[in-house]
């Protein structure tokens, strides 16, 4: 049987160009074999053929759009017709999560490279007092809702092959941070192969096929895949409050937010900062054939972030942060669909298996990576609304080991808030020169996720003195 298998798979390398896959063959164990049958079997071997012709052989670059158009945006500081709107907003978003309607959806397939951390980047420490991981901290703000409503709040999140099992045990051990077991479910995302310049998939182990995770965008399918989505459907959930793992301030659940994507019977939304310049690292919202379109600031051309409109203010200011609302039925319809979002190609450095079966670590890049992103599906969205938020009050990434982006600058990001928020409560905040608290403050969701909760608290002090130390919990 294993040599019909074999024969079989072998074949159908040939017929794709990829047979040195099967070269060690003869050096590894029967499960070996299994094992490495089992993943070759696993990939659509035509989809990749046209991969490697559009995206790995030609020099792919992206595509203009021949017309493009600033995306118009809910308002950070409404005047009174829209503060109109977004109070009737907030009481329909309270509506739906006071009906178990919204469930929170975490991306966290991704290695994590950047930040140089073993393991998921979930377990991060991420708070500046307490050290609470990202997994504790957004459990801790998704209870909070859950009390605050009375409601349950299901908690998606997407892993993937490299650190599902390690994201389970990290629950497991910590007791679900308190949340009912049954409510948080873990699903891994899509890999996709790696490939060497030339199209030929690269050999991790002699008997393991490199890959990687296939993108954010991956969620949308590995949602129906997994069975996530008759989940949702099963339990009544109707929209997903999606976000990135590396967020520690991003608000898990935003009624006001989910009461506009509502009202406007939109199937995927945004949430959108104002860029500190034309030219920040973030995806730019624009239009495109009349629907919102996400362009990379990649592939945005420097003259095009920086044109101006008639009053002389720059165009396309409205920066992405990952923060998005989705439809359990528009996953539904995309995937009855067929839909396929573009790939965008990496080039990493990538160890391998050389035809003489050693393993190489590559000092210079020597691999493709292809991912998808979520954003490229809102177009597909009929209707798609952005709403303009503070990056101060929900922007505070963790990405990089040190400098911009870094948890000592999310750290500091994080006892901003929290400093304005106490100031916003009457208590006086030591502060220095540039802006930033001078003291050290934390406050656990638990405690207040948000300035109205924080509000309704009876605090016991009045000032915090350059240099002290505040935990709220
Ligand atoms: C992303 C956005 C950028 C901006 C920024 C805000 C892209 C391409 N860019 O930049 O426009 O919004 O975030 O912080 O998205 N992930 C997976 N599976 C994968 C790959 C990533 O789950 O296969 C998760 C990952 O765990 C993380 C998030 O997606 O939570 C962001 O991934 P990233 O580091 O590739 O995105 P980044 O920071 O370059």
């Amino acid at each position: 049987l294993l040599k019909d298998r074999i024969a079989q798979t072998k074949t159908t390398l040939l017929a794709h160009n990829q047979a040195h896959l099967l070269a060690f063959i003869n050096t590894l164990t029967e499960t070996e074999i299994t094992a490495l049958l089992d993943q070759i079997e696993g990939f659509n071997f035509t989809l990749i053929d046209n991969l490697i012709a559009q995206y790995i052989k030609s020099d792919v670059t992206f595509e203009m759009p021949s017309a493009i158009d600033p995306a118009p945006a809910f308002p950070l500081d409404p005047d009174s017709q829209y503060q109109g709107q977004y109070d009737a907003a907030t009481r329909v978003g309270e509506q739906m999560i006071r009906k178990n309607q919204v469930a929170a959806f975490t991306v966290a397939g991704g290695a994590g490279t950047r930040l140089n951390y073993p393991g998921p980047k979930g377990n991060v420490p991420a708070t500046p007092i307490q050290e609470k991981t990202l997994f504790q901290l957004f459990a801790e703000g998704i209870d909070a809702v859950q009390q605050q409503y009375q409601c349950t709040i299901v908690w998606y999140i997407m892993t993937s092959e490299s650190n599902h099992d390690e994201t389970i045990a990290s629950f497991e051990k910590e007791n679900y941070f308190g949340l009912k077991k049954e409510n948080v479910i873990c699903f891994p995302q899509g890999m996709m192969p790696c490939f060497a310049a030339d199209g030929k998939i690269l050999l991790d182990q002699k008997g393991v096929v490199s890959v990687s995770p296939d993108g954010h965008g991956g969620s949308l399918r590995a949602l129906y895949t997994s069975g996530a989505v008759q989940d949702m459907k099963a339990r009544g959930i109707e929209v997903l409050s999606y976000f990135q793992i590396d967020n520690p301030i991003v608000m898990p659940i935003d009624p006001r937010f989910i009461g506009l994507h509502a009202n406007a019977k939109a199937g995927m939304s945004s949430k959108a900062v104002i860029k500190v310049d034309p030219l920040e690292k973030v995806g730019n919202f624009t239009v495109v054939d009349d629907k919102i379109t996400v362009i990379e600031y990649s592939d945005l051309p420097d003259e095009v972030a920086k044109e101006k409109d008639k009053d002389g203010n720059y165009q396309f200011m409205l920066g992405s942060i990952a923060i998005h609302l989705i439809n359990r039925t528009f996953i539904e319809e995309i995937n009855k669909g067929q839909f396929s979002l573009p790939w965008h190609k990496a080039i990493k450095s990538v160890p391998f298996i050389d035809s003489t079966g050693k393993r190489v670590t590559p000092e210079h890049p020597n691999a493709v990576k292809l991912e998808s992103f979520v954003f490229d599906a809102l177009p597909m969205s009929d209707t798609s609304i952005i709403l303009s938020i503070d990056r101060n009050e929900e922007f505070a990434p963790i990405k990089n080991a040190t400098g911009v982006d870094s948890r000592e600058s999310s750290k500091q990001l994080q006892i901003n808030r929290a400093a304005k928020w106490l100031t916003a409560c009457g208590v006086t905040v030591a502060t220095k020169e540039n802006g930033d608290a001078d003291c050290i403050i934390e406050i656990a969701p638990h405690f207040a996720h948000n300035l109205a909760t924080l509000k309704s608290k009876t605090l016991k002090f009045t000032n915090i003195a350059a240099g002290e130390s505040v935990y709220l919990g």
